[in-house]
């Protein structure tokens, strides 16, 4: 397509459609801006789109594809991009090398933005100018087009992919599968094709999450460039062409860290990742996870080892993952309040929930389901939950799931009305019922936006509620 000619549709002024009009201004012949809520656009009804005028529309995230204006684009034979197949198509040079920048990729339902800023940070490490950008929230159009990067650190999000088609990364990553976003993607099936796109065409490297099946024969089949490496990662021992554990030690064994395809390598013992662990320096699997998708992905790029893996070692996850907010000294122990309001969907719920004894987490759970169910949740989790205090709107997904699979354990029911006071309250029940030696865990495997602004705020209300509770209870 001829842009410098083009009349461009930006629907949506959110954050991702504010960089896409800024990077189309004066590459492209005309911009029509469309927002139904943002005063400063050209339109604010979809309907009003002259369609016969129009030659690409570049979509946020949010609108799924059965939007009605993004049909009558498809009807009209309009292509859509979203903002990372606009990053892509005009990315720039940088000035140092004369090469456009390298694309590390990373999708999946849990973890991206955690092993996306380990990425970063190695690959700054390693003397590559190399921001975390995409979904993490730092717009990725905008430093595509900016000429200083040399490598851009990608988070990708399943909406992001959905109208990406052409991009060909140096190294891609699927850190794992599982429900989520149902509801936008109309299904699983079409969910995980999104999340495919990042494997085709790969170059460097693919990295894959050998421990699920759906992802391993994602990278199996991927399409991708001569002498791209596979590279599989597992939390158990390794097999040839897999990164994993093996007595206590992260050791490689597809020969992207140095060694031999196949030959065990060792890389670094599990207890060098201290940030990533409980109090007790029990590493957090998930976490670990992430370390070694990231280290893959940046190995497979070429950094060296001995200048990364410091950076790794020393890296701390950002807030609202799974982080000790408070402590409360009570009877012969303590409660733990723990903070992992980053849990927005049923799997990263399931993980953090892993990381605690039996019948030992108060758990506070429920949001904006998307969809989901949480019947296995509940079911494989049901012996480390004592208690769950539920919040959200819409209560049913989670209290079905504890009728069907778990209902003898006690749950309190927090009442939606009173939007301001939700946390308090939560925080109230769970206290009162945690003892010595539990934990009171927000991991609530659902969205945030119908109580609360973002998991963010959640999760920073869940911590200030948790220090007065203990102020006002701890001994
Ligand atoms: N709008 C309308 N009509 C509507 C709905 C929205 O006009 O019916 C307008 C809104 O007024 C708004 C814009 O459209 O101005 C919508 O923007 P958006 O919700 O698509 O979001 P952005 O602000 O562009 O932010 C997006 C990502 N949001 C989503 O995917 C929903 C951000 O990810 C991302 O950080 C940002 O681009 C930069 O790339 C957030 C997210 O929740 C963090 N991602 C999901 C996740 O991680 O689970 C995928």
């Amino acid at each position: 397509m001829e842009l410098s000619t083009a009349t461009v549709v930006v629907a949506g002024l959110g954050v991702s459609g504010t960089s896409a009009l800024e990077v189309l201004r004066g590459r492209v012949g005309r911009i029509v801006t469309v927002d139904e809520r943002k005063s400063e656009t050209d339109l604010h009804d979809f309907g009003d789109i002259v369609w016969d005028e129009v030659d690409l529309v570049v979509t946020s995230p949010g609108f799924n594809p059965r939007t009605p204006f993004l049909v009558a684009a498809h009807e009209h034979g309009i292509p859509v991009w979203s903002e990372v197949e606009l990053a892509w198509n005009l990315r720039v040079a940088n000035s140092g090398t004369g090469q456009p920048a390298g694309w590390i990729g990373i999708t999946g339902t849990n973890g991206k933005t955690s092993t996306t800023q380990m990425v970063s940070a190695m690959m700054r490490a390693a003397g590559f100018e190399a921001p975390a950008v995409g979904n993490i929230g730092k717009p990725v159009s905008h430093a595509a087009v900016d000429p200083a990067n040399q490598v851009l650190c990608v988070e990708l999000s399943s909406f992001q992919l959905h109208f990406t088609d052409t991009l060909a990364l140096d190294c891609a990553a699927i850190t794992n599968i599982a429900d989520d976003h149902l509801d936008w993607h109309g299904g699983m099936a079409n969910y995980a094709a999104d999340k495919s796109k990042v494997f085709h065409r790969a170059r460097r490297a693919v990295v894959f999450n050998a421990d699920d099946a759906r992802v391993s024969a994602l990278a199996a089949q991927a399409r991708t460039a001569q002498g791209c490496r596979r590279i599989g990662f597992t939390l158990h021992e390794p097999q040839a062409g897999e990164m994993g554990i093996q007595n206590g030690w992260i050791v490689d064994m597809s020969g992207v860290a140095g060694g031999d395809y196949a030959v065990p390598t060792r890389i670094a013992p599990v207890t060098s990742f201290t940030h990533m662990s409980e109090p007790d320096g029990t590493v957090y699997p998930h976490l670990l996870a992430d370390a070694m998708t990231a280290l893959a992905l940046v190995l497979g790029y070429g950094a060296d080892l001995r200048r990364v893996l410091p950076v790794l070692q020393e890296f701390a996850p950002g807030g609202h993952r799974i982080a000790t907010v408070a402590t409360a000294h009570v009877g012969a122990g303590v409660v733990r309040f723990v903070d992992d309001s980053k849990a927005t969907n049923a799997s990263a719920a399931h993980a953090s929930l892993s990381s605690y004894r039996p019948k030992s987490v108060v758990w506070i759970a429920g949001g904006l389901a998307k969809g989901s169910r949480f019947g296995r949740l509940v079911a494989d989790q049901r012996g480390t939950i004592k208690a769950a205090v539920i919040i959200g709107v819409d209560q049913r997904p989670m209290l079905e799931a504890f009728r069907a699979s778990a209902p003898d354990i006690p749950l309190t029911v927090i009442d939606p009305a009173g939007k301001g006071t939700i946390m308090a309250r939560a925080v109230d029940a769970a206290g009162a019922l945690a003892q010595a030696g539990d934990i009171v865990l927000l991991a609530p495997a659902c969205a945030s936006m119908d109580q609360f602004v973002s998991y963010a705020d959640r999760g920073d209300r869940f911590a200030r509620e948790s220090q007065r509770w203990t102020q006002a209870h701890g001994e």
